[in-house]
């Protein structure tokens, strides 16, 4: 049988002899469980190979600055070996696609990531790995930086800093179109304190004209992602607070522009699957930032609070895939910050865990479910969704990333492999790196 371990030409940074001693100590058990589960499933009328063959090309991008040691509004704890740079960024991303054959791209951060295009791709190209879309920050003032965004950025009262937000972005594009990247995804943090500082409807006006511009900008095949979040750095009102502004954002803007679900970004308990599907039915679905929240953060890992509502978003998303729903194409990142565990340990879980979503969303018996809802049967109807959520998954994933060339178990593999202390010799630890969300 042919074993596809560094059979491609990237270059790999955690040996495949070490990863090939981790998954032959690991696959006689993974067979066997790879086998029952099959049996199991095909008593359901499942073919657990065409689900795996699902799973294979399921990617997710890695955001470049969820490979650095996030902080909160008090303290940032730098992490050992962080990455300095976008390069050293770029080597942590390349560890998680070798090992869990999941992310296949990575997100820029502009200024974050800001370096010659040209030796950003040839980095990238190095271990196979393409750029999603192109993130920019208005949110904070950067160095040298003319107008200040204190006040607001793409909404801001003053034409000028309007005119500085709106050449920032276009030159987030022309980055972008150098690398290969298709899409733009804007988020700012514009807004107020205090009640009357702002008018609601004036703001929401200069946002939509420095928006259009941007707009205007795109290359044909290019998407504009616009992203709401409820509040935060903004207490009081936010310009892009919710999908319902967002959804005007994206009928005004014109086709390309798409909505960005992030799942942190909503009041605690809000049904998002439900947006989910009105975005999806009105064609204005853009995609995703993966994460997971207790309260009103938007930090924690994928699947780590309630992974039964990262199961019901990817069960809307399967039913729109299967039934064809058009221009359906959502981009799936993750956005997350990590301050007590390894980056790299929790962006490859995360991964996992939403890949997980998408082969339990895949088991769903929708002919069932179907005849449940007409026939008003609820408990038969949500019992089938339970079902599917409930079956462990977990030997299709790891099946896909063996023959992919992955690891069977990415952390141990990682661990085995030493990859952190090797590169915390080789970069020193510095307050000021990082470039973790703060
Ligand atoms: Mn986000």
């Amino acid at each position: 049988m042919s074993r596809h371990l560094g059979s491609t030409l990237n270059e790999h940074l955690i040996s495949t002899d070490i990863l090939g001693e981790h998954n032959a100590s690991r696959e006689a058990a993974l067979r066997s469980d790879y086998a029952a589960l099959g049996e199991q499933l095909s008593r359901r009328g499942i073919s657990i190979d065409a689900i795996k063959a699902k799973v294979a090309v399921f990617g997710v991008a890695i955001p470049s600055w969820g490979v650095g040691t996030g902080g909160t509004r008090f303290a940032r704890f730098p992490g050992e070996g962080e990455p300095r740079d976008i390069f050293d960024k770029i080597e942590d991303c390349a560890v998680i696609a070798q090992l869990t054959q999941a992310t296949p791209t990575v997100s820029l951060h502009i200024p974050w990531d800001k370096a010659d295009p040209k030796r950003l791709k040839q980095a990238a190209s190095r271990f196979g790995l393409g750029f999603d879309a192109m993130n920019s920050n208005t949110f904070s003032d950067a160095k040298g930086q003319p107008l200040s965004y204190k006040y607001g950025s793409l909404s801001h009262a003053d034409a000028g800093v309007r005119r500085q937000a709106v050449e920032h972005n276009l030159e987030c594009i022309e980055i972008g179109r150098t690398l290969g990247s298709k899409a733009l995804t804007v988020w700012i943090g514009d807004g107020s304190n205090f009640p009357g500082q702002v008018n609601f409807a004036k703001t929401f006006r200069r946002y939509l004209d420095a928006m259009a511009e941007i707009y205007g900008g795109l290359p044909e095949d290019w998407r504009l992602f616009t992203e709401h979040k409820m509040y935060e750095p903004a207490f009081y009102s936010t310009v892009v607070q919710d999908w319902g502004s967002n959804y005007l954002i994206a009928r005004e803007l014109g086709p390309k522009a798409y909505c960005l679900v992030d799942l942190g970004h909503h009041a605690p308990n809000v049904n998002i699957e439900m947006i989910v599907s009105r975005l999806i039915q009105f064609g204005k679905l853009g995609g995703f930032h993966f994460n997971d929240s207790k309260y009103g953060d938007d930090d924690l890992d994928s699947g780590s609070i309630d992974p039964y509502r990262l199961f019901l978003v990817f069960n809307e998303l399967v039913d729109a895939e299967l039934s064809g729903a058009e221009g359906f194409d959502p981009a799936h990142m993750l956005d997350q910050s990590h301050n007590v565990t390894d980056p790299i340990e929790s962006l490859m879980l995360s991964a996992t865990e939403v890949q997980r979503a998408y082969a339990q969303a895949l088991l769903v018996d929708r002919k069932a479910l179907e005849s449940h809802q007409g026939s008003n049967d609820a408990l038969m109807a949500t019992q089938t969704l339970k079902a599917a959520y409930r079956t462990d998954v977990g030997p299709i994933l790891a099946m896909a990333r063996l023959e992919k060339g992955g690891a069977i178990d990415p952390v141990a593999a990682y661990r085995a492999a030493g990859y952190r202390a090797k590169v915390a010799a080789e970069r020193p630890a510095s307050a000021a790196g990082g470039g973790g969300i703060v």
